[in-house]
């Protein structure tokens, strides 16, 4: 005979089962792409939401980060701030890559590094959560300027950057790059705060209702009350800035 679950053994299936979900705030598509995959080798799902945001004028990817972060009204959000950085160039075009993507391009940045013989250069990323928190995770990957484009897959900088110790541009071998990217650093670093953030929340979770359960509270109502107080407690108690 079929045995039902009891009502605590369905109230623990169910909160098992709740997988959260953390959105990335982006407008490009390939980046999310990228943070998608990684989340997914991970075991963590995400979801984007696909516009801009306020991005002011600072010296370091860190500064615009933060700054974002105070405009940003959600919880268990990230945004992502990238660029490359020549050291020819004095690490032009760094914070306004954006800018001169739109404006002279690969072409452009080609133009300026004709007869340049160090053609040294990092592509640099940071990751900005925000949660009851925000957190910032770094993530970098050296290499140099290609003397011309090369290849066809990635977005913006890829043909024209390679990696250290490769002969590729990102846009040639794309799977290198979704191996060893700075985004693939940075997010790789959120994934793990994450997944260790979430996990140890479910193991607190569960031992929560295996204690509501021997205080002798049956009524599924009272067991939930029970642990949705215990962990608002614990949130608000563990509440800061890194
Ligand atoms: P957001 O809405 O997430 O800000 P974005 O495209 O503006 O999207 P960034 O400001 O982080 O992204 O990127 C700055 C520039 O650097 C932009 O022109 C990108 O195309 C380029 N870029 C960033 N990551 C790159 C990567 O992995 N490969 C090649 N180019 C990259």
């Amino acid at each position: 005979m079929l045995k039902l679950p009891s009502k605590n053994q369905k109230i623990y299936v169910l909160v098992k089962k709740s997988g959260v979900v953390i959105y990335f705030t982006t407008s490009n598509r390939h980046k999310y792409l990228e943070a998608k995959e990684i989340f997914r080798k991970n075991g963590l799902k995400l979801g984007r939401i696909s516009r801009d945001y306020t991005e002011i004028q600072a010296n370091t990817l860190e500064e615009v980060v933060k700054e974002a972060l105070w405009h940003i009204n959600r919880k268990k959000v990230f945004i992502e701030d990238s660029g490359i950085f020549i050291k020819a160039l004095n690490g032009f075009p760094g914070v306004y890559s954006r800018y001169v993507e739109d404006t002279i391009g690969n072409r452009g940045i080609l133009r300026l590094m004709r007869d340049v013989k160090n053609r040294g250069a990092v592509f640099r990323s940071v990751v900005g959560y925000k949660d009851s928190r925000t957190k910032l995770f770094k993530g970098e990957v050296y290499g140099s300027i290609a003397l011309e484009e090369r290849g066809i897959k990635g977005f913006g900088y890829d043909p024209i950057f390679i990696p250290k110790d490769y002969n590729k541009t990102f846009a040639e071998d794309y799977r290198l790059k979704q191996k060893i990217s700075h985004r693939r650093k940075a997010i790789e670093k959120l994934a793990k705060y994450l997944s260790t953030s979430q996990s140890s929340f479910s193991y607190r979770r569960e031992r929560m209702i295996a204690h509501a359960e021997t205080q002798s509270c049956t009524c599924r109502g009272q067991v939930i009350y029970r642990v949705k107080t215990r962990l608002r407690e614990e949130r608000s108690s563990s509440e800061g800035v890194d």
